[in-house]
């Protein structure tokens, strides 16, 4: 009994589902202009998934279609992390100490001691040369936004939290967001229209609670002017703050999708659900157990057809007559 390939429209036929339009996904979620031209042992530098305001020394240690797995210079492998090629988080080497960002050194590498042509030579590895980074070349309006200012922001560790915060670093079109008197453990990087930050006066206005700096003093007579004028410091303005636009995605929409589970795999997936700003992400024939909510420019979201345009493998349906690996597993 011969079986059939799996393939998209033969799916899609079968399931009577559509393909989410690819007009729906950003530019960063589409399919890619250029072809991923880095290669295995490339040094650079980039932003750490899980300490977002932290640049590290990464090699890249795998690749896949358009993705690369990048590994912690002198770190375990089990911190190793996926991402796209076009990724703004990937910076070419030296790009930290041209920005002014502090940049976490390799494992055994001393402060003031760093240098990367050296360290280069030392490890007999190669710099990923700067043209394939894409992020450098996006073309950037000025936004109103400068490092400094002040707003509201949610925490994202603790979605239930609107807090006193500050733009800590402004790059391109994208913001570091800071919890005043916090550490940087809840920092993030967003843009304009990001719907977890709003300008100062925005809890006032909407009669929700404004989390006040940490052990800020009269927190409970907490005023912006006041707070403004002790810190020296200025409110980011209104007109800076861009709406995002509704996103158009629908229940049923067939989709390819990362396993946050299992990075390396890109599944068959269904928009389970949708809010304002978030999908919920279903695998094709697994359990809704393994559901999960992302943000609606989690970039780790594709058009249907976007692995076989980059070369990269898909898994399919569990209950499909092509082998399929558990998610998770
Ligand atoms: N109970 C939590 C709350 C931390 C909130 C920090 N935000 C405001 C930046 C904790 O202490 O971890």
């Amino acid at each position: 009994n011969k079986k059939r390939a799996w393939s998209w429209p033969a799916y899609i036929e079968e399931e009577r589902a559509i393909a989410a339009p690819v007009k729906l996904f950003k530019e960063h979620q589409s399919f890619p202009q250029s072809r991923n031209s880095f290669k295995v042992g490339m040094k650079l530098e980039g932003l750490d998934p899980s300490h977002p305001s932290l640049f590290c020394v990464l090699t890249v240690a795998e690749i896949q279609g358009y993705r690369v797995r990048l590994h912690f210079d002198g770190y375990p492998e089990c911190y190793d992390f996926w991402a796209n090629a076009d990724s703004w988080d990937l910076k070419p080497a030296g790009w930290c100490e041209k920005n002014g960002h502090k940049l976490l050194l390799p494992k055994g590498c001393k402060d003031g001691e760093f240098n990367w042509s050296m360290y280069v030579k030392n490890c007999r590895g190669q710099l990923a040369p700067k043209h394939l980074f894409k992020s450098l070349n996006t073309s950037v309006t000025p936004s109103g936004f400068r490092a400094g200012m002040k707003l509201e922001a949610i925490d994202r560790k603790n979605p239930s939290l609107i807090c006193v915060a500050t733009i800590a670093a402004v790059v391109d079109n994208r913001l570091l967001i800071h919890f005043d008197n916090w550490d940087d453990t809840y920092d993030y990087w967003c843009d304009a229209s990001s719907p977890y930050i709003h300008p100062v006066g925005y809890c006032e206005e909407a009669e929700l609670t404004l989390t006040t700096p940490a052990e800020y003093k009269q927190a409970k007579s907490f005023s912006w002017e006041k707070y403004l004028e002790e810190t020296g410091t200025q409110a980011a303005p209104a007109r800076a703050f861009k709406p995002r636009p509704p996103h158009g995605f629908q229940f049923g929409m067939k989709v390819e999708a990362v396993d946050k589970r299992n990075p390396m795999l890109v599944r068959v997936a269904t928009i389970a659900d949708t809010e304002d700003h978030r999908l919920k992400i279903h695998f094709d024939g697994w359990s809704s157990e393994y559901d999960y909510w992302v943000e609606t420019d989690w970039p780790d979201l594709h058009p249907v057809g976007w692995c076989q345009k980059t070369g990269h493998p898909l898994q399919y349906p569990n209950g499909s007559s092509d082998i399929v690996t558990a998610p998770g597993q």
